[in-house]
């Protein structure tokens, strides 16, 4: 199966004409604490591995979908018109491609999004969301969440996670066409807990995920071992989050992300996200340990990193990263 057969067959019984001028659509991001770092189908977007992120609340992607009456899609991104030519517009016009069974042939897409662009701060995966989701408002699809995941999953694959607020574990699913591979939110709220958005680069990165995941698998001799470390680490991060104990999935979490990026540099060429302020920010995370400020990391295909500590120790994090810009994940919610 591929894409289009994909996106055909979850479609089969849908609205195949707009039944309004627009469909609006907001996807959080999301950071994984348990990251998806391989394909076992690259045309699907199927992992070999579950991951398990956290959304960030009211950062992500605005979506804004209508028909347009010209030969070509019109893409805006933060109001700005993007050339068609560049490849952001060049992944969106081969994703609404896929939808080429309904009777709309060229649309308008504005895209608000509140995080850097392509820096490793998954926006992707709320692009990708966001657009699915405008895309079912648009026609008005019945379609239960867990299919919305799948459509976003076929633009990125982390956009199967930025369904939900709160935590979300993308289950890895093992049938071959991928209709078991969607996110499944997980119930459990935990107020306390803030993530640091710790900023050190804002430009596109140069190895783009899809590639450094090839290579990464393709030619790490020590990529035979992730399949049963992240399967450990998910079981570990669910179980921390049952139990609110934060020091286990804190610690975990990092350990993972330091292990994907391990494996990169195992690669053949090496892929190096890091930049020396990404070194200098992780020793500065461990020396606040060491004072005894609970704070830990991760990072993801780009030089940023992400902060994870509780609301009780935000003075003495901030003290250390001045320039933190802090989300609370469950702030103003009762249900994810
Ligand atoms: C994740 N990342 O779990 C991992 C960790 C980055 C590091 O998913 O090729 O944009 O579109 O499926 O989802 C980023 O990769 O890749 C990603 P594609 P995607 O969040």
């Amino acid at each position: 199966m591929n894409r289009a057969e994909a996106v055909s067959y979850l479609l089969r019984d849908q609205p195949k004409d707009p039944k309004r001028d627009e469909g609006v659509y907001f996807a959080p991001a999301n950071i994984a604490l348990c990251k998806y770092w391989g394909k076992r189908n690259s045309e699907l977007n199927l992992p070999y591995n579950s991951s398990l992120s956290i959304s960030l609340q009211q950062y992500g992607a605005k979506t804004m979908i209508r028909p347009h009456a010209d030969r070509f899609n019109r893409i805006r991104l933060n109001g700005q018109v993007v050339d068609n030519e560049t490849s952001f517009a060049q992944k969106i016009t081969a994703y609404l491609a896929l939808f080429n069974m309904c009777s709309v042939t060229n649309y308008s897409v504005d895209t608000e999004i509140n995080i850097p662009v392509g820096a490793g701060l998954a926006s992707s995966a709320c692009g990708f969301a966001a657009l699915a989701g405008a895309l079912g408002r648009l026609y008005d699809w019945e379609l239960p969440k867990s299919t919305l995941s799948i459509l976003g999953r076929l633009g990125s694959g982390s956009a199967s996670r930025s369904f939900w607020h709160g935590f979300v574990e993308w289950q890895a699913g093992e049938s071959a066409d991928g209709m078991d591979s969607f996110g499944i939110p997980l119930t459990h709220l935990w107020p306390e807990l803030r993530i640091g958005l710790l900023i050190f680069n804002t430009l596109a990165k140069p190895v783009s995920s899809r590639e450094a995941m090839a290579l990464t698998v393709a030619t790490s001799p020590f990529y035979s071992l992730w399949p049963a470390k992240q399967n450990a680490d998910l079981v570990r991060i669910k179980e921390a989050i049952a139990t609110h104990n934060f020091n286990q999935l804190a610690e975990t979490a990092e350990h993972n992300a330091l292990t994907m990026h391990a494996l990169m540099l195992t690669a053949t060429p090496p892929i190096l996200y890091s930049l020396p302020e990404t070194l200098q920010g992780m020793k500065e995370v461990w020396h606040c340990r060491q004072r005894g400020v609970p704070v830990y990391f991760t990072q993801d295909a780009g030089p940023n990193l992400k902060l994870l500590f509780l609301a009780k120790d935000l003075p003495a994090v901030l003290a250390s990263f001045p320039s933190l810009q802090v989300i609370a994940p469950f702030e103003g919610r009762d249900v994810a």
